[in-house]
């Protein structure tokens, strides 16, 4: 069943002035056709913004514990749907229906947590300096906030950048990824029925570069959101650098999972093929590198080797199936090319290493669960974030290597080890140069009320999710209250004991 989508612009559902539409075909079925989406430019988001500017003169004025209310509300809708949105969410991107349903509680989780944060929002109170005044600082809301995502977590990153952006007040233009445009409409569909008033949320479909890039310019957009590759999150931290905007970048990944001799075997080799071949490899948290302790390689290798081997590939709406498609044929086409580059550089295959063909394969675009040996450091194998289910193992003889190792990117999001030895453990916590760092977990399972994001490239030093979110979408406000009825004058006045 295949629908015709449309932009959402001052509570209105509209078509694109170009008239034009851009198919939505699912990756494991070519066959499949999930709807139809408007090719827009720059007049829709021009549209869309002024739409939240007049938005939010209302929207900012009311009491965040009202918009938290509705938010709350999300969630519930969120929840009665859930099902129906994880296969949609499957259909359009791949990924298996057990990690769509995740993808989708991400997103209630976030709703109820930003529900709850409208009661918070702390700022702080302090002594003042003089006697009879008062200094208080609380949270303002920003503006109109331009929001563009990825299609990995086509539910849970929209949520985690909207959902707060909305409660401290600001208004919303809403760009999501053009391989995930269904997913996106029903959010927007959802915060419509909970009662978001018109124009608080807006959702434009298009290219980066004809509705992403005007969006960034815009005059009237005052906080830019972005998760994607590194590339783009560098052209947008530019372009609003110029214009000295607010921006959060979510960016790439070359995360690893270390482990070391003492750790349970059988549970890191759960989590080493979750972290690396969940959302086929297609995460920014995804497990791309498996640093291993040399009295462990060979026996965890041949471990390993079997495991993926038996994966099972295909469409994620069969509950069988382990692991899905590549997103589309360029994602596939860039995992064929890395393969060849693990190979001219000298690395072995030792398990897949080939698109998937023959039968229903052919419709889609499937990749076989990838390994690669005997990688070595600054390999650009062990260097450049792939997205696909491609692992790399570094053979190392220490624990001060393998932190060495881990570190030794451009990036810094996701990070574990596997170990039973607590002080090693804390020295990982401690070392390790990333945003995220799990001891005896994959590198993948964040939480809607924890601070996610990564250091160096990965990021520009903000947050998503937790509370450091919410310092992200607002301003601060100092207010200073004199009530001793005379002049004071601050750091002149002060001698009064
Ligand atoms: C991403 O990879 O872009 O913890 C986000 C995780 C997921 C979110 C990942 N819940 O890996």
């Amino acid at each position: 069943m295949s629908r015709e989508y449309k932009n959402f612009i001052a509570g209105e559902w509209v078509d694109a002035a170009s008239g034009e539409r851009v198919e939505n075909r699912n990756p494991a079925d070519r066959d499949d056709l999930i709807g139809t989406f408007p090719k827009s430019g720059e007049a829709e988001v021009n549209a869309a913004v002024a739409a939240a500017r007049e938005a939010y003169k209302k929207w900012r004025l009311v009491p965040a514990p009202i918009r938290g209310e509705i938010l709350k509300k999300v969630g519930d809708i969120m929840t009665a749907h859930k099902e129906d949105i994880a296969r949609v969410m499957t259909r359009e991107m791949g990924k298996v229906l057990k990690e769509t349903r995740g993808d989708t509680q991400e997103g209630i989780d976030t709703a109820y947590y930003a529900a709850s944060e409208t009661r918070r929002l702390f700022s702080h109170t302090t002594p003042s300096e003089l006697p009879n005044k008062m200094n208080i600082s609380f949270r303002m809301p920003i503006g109109v906030a331009g929001i563009i995502t990825p299609w990995n977590f086509p539910m849970a990153i929209p949520t985690w950048k909207i959902f707060p952006a909305l409660a401290c007040g600001n208004t919303v233009v809403f760009k999501p990824a053009s391989d995930t445009p269904a997913t996106a409409t029903t959010l927007v569909e959802i915060l419509a029925e909970a009662g978001v008033p018109e124009g608080v949320v807006n959702i434009v479909h298009g290219s980066g570069s004809k509705v992403g890039t005007p969006l960034v310019a815009h005059p009237g957009v005052n906080v830019i959101s972005f998760t994607g590759s590194s590339e783009a999150g560098k052209q947008i931290y530019s372009l609003a650098g110029s214009k000295l905007k607010r921006v959060s970048l979510e960016l790439g990944g070359k995360n690893a999972v270390i482990v070391m001799p003492d750790a349970d075997l059988d549970l890191a080799l759960e989590g080493v093929l979750w972290g690396a071949f969940g959302t086929t490899g297609q995460r920014c948290t995804a497990t791309s590198r498996l640093i291993l302790h040399e009295a462990v390689h060979d026996k965890f290798v041949a471990m390993l080797v079997e495991r993926a081997n038996r994966l099972k590939v295909g469409n994620g709406l069969d509950e069988s199936v382990e692991m899905g498609p590549c997103v589309n044929q360029g994602q596939l086409n860039v995992v064929e090319e890395y393969v060849q580059i693990g190979k001219g550089e000298g690395a072995q295959l030792v398990a897949g290493g080939s698109r998937l063909t023959g039968g229903a394969y052919d419709k889609g675009t499937f990749h076989q669960a990838t390994i690669f040996t005997g990688v070595k450091p600054g390999m650009r194998l062990e260097q450049e974030e792939i997205f696909g289910p491609v692992l790399s193992v570094i053979k190392v003889q220490s624990f001060d290597e393998a932190v060495t190792v881990l570190n030794d990117t451009a990036y810094g999001l996701s990070s574990s080890i596997y170990t039973r030895d607590v002080n090693l453990a804390f020295k990982a916590v401690r070392d390790i140069e990333c945003g995220i760092t799990y001891v005896n977990g994959p590198t993948i399972g964040a939480e809607a009320h924890m601070p996610f994001g990564g250091m160096k490239e990965t990021g520009n030093g903000h947050r998503e999710g937790g509370w450091q979110v919410y310092e992200f979408f607002s301003e601060t406000k100092t207010v200073y209250v004199d009530f001793s009825g005379k002049l004071q004058k601050a750091q002149i006045d002060t001698e009064q004991v």
